[in-house]
């Protein structure tokens, strides 16, 4: 199990290095065209309602987006590159950005779908599927708000949050199917909130069906997560998918995670798993059955 662990450590080690590289360089980019469109945006700071069916055209709304925009995919969009919103709303006035599906199978190698860095965003109502990596990852910024919101088909975990984002607010939306082929399926979880992501992240109401790794991850989260009415079904296969439905932390951490109201079925290890985290789970009115090893693993 020790060896599991490690070896575990050092794939997830690896597997983040790699998602860092590729977003420093995205970063930069980001921030030279923040700068030139500057006069853009003051001229510009009237909230449009914006309906887009292409990638230059989704492009240039996310580019300019401020605060009250409602930025509306029609049908499927096919990305080249990953998509980064790096804007942000404010407290009373969000950016929404809805609808339609966004399909990246054309992107390279290693490529997240959907990048947030920024803040208050209402993403709803939306399709993510076939990412080379994840389907959509909170870096920075929190405040954020997801309804409705498939991830499906992507080599790497569905929904990430992770490197202090903050405060996002997951509700009734579904991810399945994400499976990382080139590990076996080793990390690619339904909703990963692990390693560091920052304070106050709430999931309610969501799905994780068929994912090759975990239902939900929280591996190496320092801090508390929230997650009530939730279904983790079918998850881990491949052959390193860890098949636990809620794995709620790791060894050598003391956090305590509020687990209520669940659902874990048919996974392929345990239900509910506290991984070696020492801190005291509260895992009120959360059951299943059918899970591989049985429901409750290591809990405090
Ligand atoms: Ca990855
Ligand atoms: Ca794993
Ligand atoms: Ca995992």
């Amino acid at each position: 199990m020790k060896t599991n662990l490690k070896l575990l450590l050092a794939m997830a080690t690896i597997g983040f290095a790699s998602c860092d590289t590729s977003d420093s360089a995205i970063l930069e980019t980001e921030n030279s065209v923040n700068n030139t469109q500057t006069t853009i945006e003051n001229s510009n700071l009237t909230a449009k309602n914006t309906t887009v069916t292409s990638e230059s055209a989704l492009r240039s709304a996310i580019s300019n987006a401020v605060a009250g925009d409602i930025i509306t995919i029609s049908g499927t969009i096919n990305l080249t590159k990953t998509l980064e919103l790096a804007k942000s709303g404010t407290s009373s006035s969000k950016i929404n950005f809805t609808g339609g599906t966004l399909n990246c199978s054309g992107l390279p190698s290693g490529s997240w779908g959907v990048k947030v860095n920024g803040s208050y965003w209402n993403i709803t109502n939306m399709t993510i599927k076939n990412a080379p990596d994840c389907g959509i990852v909170f870096q920075a910024g929190g405040y954020n708000y997801v309804y409705n919101v498939t991830t499906s088909n992507n080599g790497d975990s569905g929904l990430q949050i992770y490197n202090g984002s903050h405060d996002n607010f997951i509700y009734k939306c579904k991810s399945n199917d994400n499976y990382d082929a080139a590990n076996g399926g080793e990390n690619a979880d339904g909703y990963a909130c692990k390693l560091s992501a920052g304070k106050n992240n709430v999931f309610d109401g969501c799905v994780a069906n068929h994912n090759s790794d975990d239902g939900w991850d929280l591996y190496g989260q320092p801090y508390t997560v929230t997650i009530r009415n939730c279904t983790a079904s079918n998850n881990g296969f491949g052959s390193n998918g860890d098949g636990n439905g809620f794995k709620l932390g790791s060894a050598n951490q003391n956090v305590a995670h509020t687990v209520t109201n669940n659902t874990a079925t048919k996974n392929l290890a345990w239900g509910y798993d506290g991984n070696g985290n020492t801190g005291h789970i509260t895992i009120t009115g959360s059951g299943g059955s059918g899970n591989g090893k049985g429901l409750f693993a290591r809990l405090y």
